[in-house]
């Protein structure tokens, strides 16, 4: 092990040291200390070693990784100092330049989308309700069903304040908080951002947006889930767009969707962007809601029947404008922002 960890840090060391971009450094970052990185596979290989030499074992591991860390970090700020130094050099700013009109700021592309979608929402008749970023676990596991060895629940996917209190990595407490309050029947959505232990690329990221709507009455059925989607979506995108609904597993719905829809680049002929598909990345999750949740939060499962859906703001955006990185979204680049 510990011949096997040098040779690792030897390595890791001379990548780094070559890296001259960021986007090197974070591919370095994902192959040692990534959910399925060097370090990380080390890292569970430990359980297969003799008990006593488990700890020293444990702590070799631990040693290497603070030191791929530092290592990256260190790389980090010198190539973005580098950046910096280059981006001075050539763009000079003409303080002797005249302008006589102070230019207005403008709500962010994001937060633009959220506004259209509640709208959309509120005029189909739903309330719209906010919530708190920081939640708890019984808010956004236990009352939701799911399993007590649900990886969602983990700490290398959710980022945890303490063993009870976390940053939400869905919206879905949203509708554990509003059927506390026993008020029958629900027809409301609930957007806000979401945070996750997700490794970045173009479609992911840490933090974002989610919308989450939920209805339970009387004889809801997944025909009214069909036809809230399908209204949505092309009050959104515009009647061409179409739906493909594939089934998945939530532990909140039974039975559970995911839904993606045209892809915006090629209208579902298939083209690069996606893929030859014809259709775009997963945009949202949903299903009926489950009775175990339903009757978690006082419901009686027998009258009442619901729907509920979790659907990426962020990726709606991008299917709306055509972006192909979600990260164009946060760059805070001003020849990006102006556009909208
Ligand atoms: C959920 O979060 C469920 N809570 C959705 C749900 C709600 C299901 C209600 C059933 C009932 P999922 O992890 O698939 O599911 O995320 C939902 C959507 O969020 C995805 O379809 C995608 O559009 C978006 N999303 C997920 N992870 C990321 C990420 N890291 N970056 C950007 N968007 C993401």
């Amino acid at each position: 092990m510990e011949a096997n960890l040098k040779q690792v840090l030897e390595n890791a060391k001379v990548e780094v040291e070559k890296a001259i971009d960021l986007e090197t450094l974070e591919s370095l970052r994902v192959k040692y200390l990534g959910k399925k990185g060097t370090i990380t596979d080390l890292k569970k290989s430990i359980s297969k070693l003799p008990n006593e030499e488990k700890p020293q074992a444990g702590k070799l591991i631990n040693q290497a990784s603070k030191e791929i860390e530092n290592l990256l970090a260190e790389a980090n700020e010198k190539i973005k100092n580098e950046l910096l130094k280059e981006k001075i050099k050539e763009e000079k700013i003409d303080v002797t330049a005249h302008f006589d009109k102070y230019e207005s700021g403008h709500l962010a592309v994001i937060n633009q989308t959220m506004e259209e979608l509640e709208t959309i929402f509120q005029n189909m008749g739903f309330d719209v309700v906010g919530g708190p970023e920081v939640d708890t676990v019984k808010f956004v596991f236990d009352d939701l069903n799911s399993p007590k060895n649900h990886p969602a629940r983990s700490t290398s996917d959710t980022f945890y304040i303490d063993d009870e209190v976390l940053l939400r990595p869905h919206t879905s407490s949203m509708q554990i908080r509003v059927m506390n309050e026993g008020k029958l029947p629900i027809k409301m959505v609930s957007a806000g951002r979401v945070f996750r232990n997700d490794e970045v690329d173009a479609t992911h990221s840490p933090m974002f947006h989610q919308l989450e709507c939920l209805v339970v009455d009387e004889n809801v059925s997944m025909a009214n889930l069909k036809a809230t989607l399908e209204t949505f979506i092309k009050e959104m995108f515009g009647d061409e767009m179409k739906l493909r609904y594939r089934p998945h597993h939530f532990p909140f719905t039974e039975p559970s969707l995911e839904v993606d829809v045209t892809c915006p680049a090629c209208m579902g002929k298939g083209c690069p962007a996606c893929g030859n598909t014809g259709w775009s990345m997963e945009l949202l999750g949903g299903g009926m809601v489950h009775p175990n949740v339903l009757e978690a939060c006082g419901i009686d499962s027998e009258k009442y029947t619901g729907f509920a859906f979790g659907l990426g703001v962020d990726r709606i955006a991008m299917v709306k404008y055509g972006l192909d990185d979600i990260r164009l979204l946060y760059d805070n680049d001003k020849r990006f922002i102006e556009q909208f």
